[in-house]
């Protein structure tokens, strides 16, 4: 048998060579896996759920997680259950719970938008309303990847908001349920949990079976069949991000102890092999102790082979002239954690443009954010921080705009878009308009 090494030695890129921009991108350069294999099953998979329903839901939860049952209600876990699953954890697991559920509710509170009219001179009322979705689907993965944590983050948003119900699938593969997961789908409020995952249970919240309802959006992570099933219903119904691996991009000055850089690099580094951990500083000595810290801590890891990988295949530590151009490189990457490990991190975080949460000063570990702190850490990956934000109320809330004339508004108003319509040569535009024209 041979004996694996366990590489632990951090690549290093010096922000001042010529071919950094290049080494940089080749390092960020993740595909996301799309296999045309994977997306015809999904497909076939898709329209047999639409068209058959709860019969094909039942056919393949027996056929890929092991769990054969006759009725569909039977893979349903009544709420009563989910409480129960509440009451019987451990008071310290239930208290910590309780306590993550009231901060991450309370931070979300204030993203609440509220809707809002105005009247113009002549009494014309112009606004916007604000209405919750009626009902959203949560996917929550099964076995090893089923994070609580998770179920709150997608679940309380959603409750914050006013959605009317709340539909939370996971599978369990051979039956077997986690308790905590059920908890905090209890703890959360969640109105109806189905044990079913994949593609199928994508297409139930999709299209509605016989008895699981159709939702109006699907939130929550899983793997490539889910991934790719959200991607195919979208626009039938609404989706949120379709996330890739973990990333944290720590920017430390170098006076933060090297013990907890190394374990904030390997927190997200334990989620997943193909997670990205960055640490940027200009200080070389304290690169080096970072270095000598993961040497040390990696061995005494429970995930050390997850972590080793990740570490190998897509870490780096950038070596810059200054904190400035450290910035500059956390916005080229806008990554879905940044730590800004520095004495004065509000002074560098008006720098910052790009990312999806901001970890300030050497005292806030990102894991404080993926479990309690209140915002949400379900953020944007790849990069897309450029361009997207982290889930929010802000997600199951839409906007319906609001248009009241008075007589004289239309008729001003009307011969504006009477020149218009007239323009594009609709003339039943012009007309309508017209009608309203008072003569003079
Ligand atoms: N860091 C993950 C969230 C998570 N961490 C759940 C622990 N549990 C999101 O990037
Ligand atoms: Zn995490």
């Amino acid at each position: 048998v041979e004996v694996q090494k366990v590489s632990t030695a951090v690549r290093m890129l010096n922000a001042a060579d010529a071919d950094f921009a290049m080494q940089l991108d080749a390092l960020l350069a993740w595909e996301s896996v799309s296999d045309p294999l994977v997306q015809q099953r999904v497909d076939e998979i898709l329209a047999n759920v639409k068209e058959r329903g709860d019969a094909a839901v039942l056919a393949y939860t027996a056929q890929f997680d092991r769990l054969s049952k006759d009725r569909m209600s039977d893979l349903e876990v009544p709420r009563a259950r989910l409480l129960q699953a509440l009451d019987n954890l451990p008071a310290k697991q239930r208290d910590a719970l309780q306590v993550a559920a009231d901060r991450v509710q309370r931070y979300h509170q204030r993203q609440l938008q509220s809707s809002w009219q105005y009247e113009e001179e002549d009494g014309t009322v112009l606004g916007q309303k604000v209405t919750p979705m009626d009902r959203v689907g949560i996917y929550v993965p099964g076995g090893k990847a089923a994070y609580p944590s998770s179920v709150l983050m997608n679940a309380l948003p959603a409750k914050v908001a006013g959605v009317g119900e709340i539909i939370m699938v996971v599978p369990t593969p051979g039956g077997e349920v986690n308790e905590l997961v059920l908890a905090a789908a209890g703890l959360a409020g969640v109105d109806r949990v189905f044990t079913i995952g994949g593609s199928q249970a994508v297409a139930a919240l999709a299209y509605g079976t016989q008895t699981i309802p159709k939702v109006d959006k699907i939130v929550g992570p899983g793997n490539i069949y889910v991934a790719t099933a959200k991607r195919a219903v979208f626009g039938t119904v609404g989706i949120d991000m379709i996330a890739g691996p973990s990333e944290i991009l720590v920017i430390c000055d170098g006076q933060t102890n090297p013990d907890w850089i190394a374990m904030d690099l390997f927190s997200q580094a334990e989620h997943d092999e193909q997670a990205q951990p960055i640490l940027i500083s200009p200080d070389l000595a304290f690169l080096q102790k970072v270095q000598n810290s993961i040497d040390k801590l990696l061995p005494t890891m429970e995930r050390k082979d997850i972590i080793s990988v990740s570490l190998r295949d897509r870490a780096a530590f950038v070596a810059v002239a200054d904190l400035d151009q450290a910035c500059d490189i956390a916005n080229h990457i806008a990554p879905e954690h940044l730590e800004l490990s520095v004495a004065d991190p509000q002074v560098w975080l008006e720098k910052i443009r790009h990312a999806g949460a901001i970890f300030m000063g050497r005292y806030t570990a990102e894991a404080l954010g993926d479990y309690c702190a209140g915002p949400n850490h379900v953020l944007p990956t790849s990069g897309t921080a450029r361009f997207s934000s982290p889930l929010g109320v802000y997600d199951f809330q839409k906007r319906s705009s609001l248009i009241m004339f008075t007589e004289d508004g239309a008729s001003e108003v009307g011969k504006v878009a009477s020149v218009l319509a007239r323009g594009e040569y609709l003339t039943a535009h012009a007309r309508s308009a017209e009608y309203r024209i008072k003569p003079d």
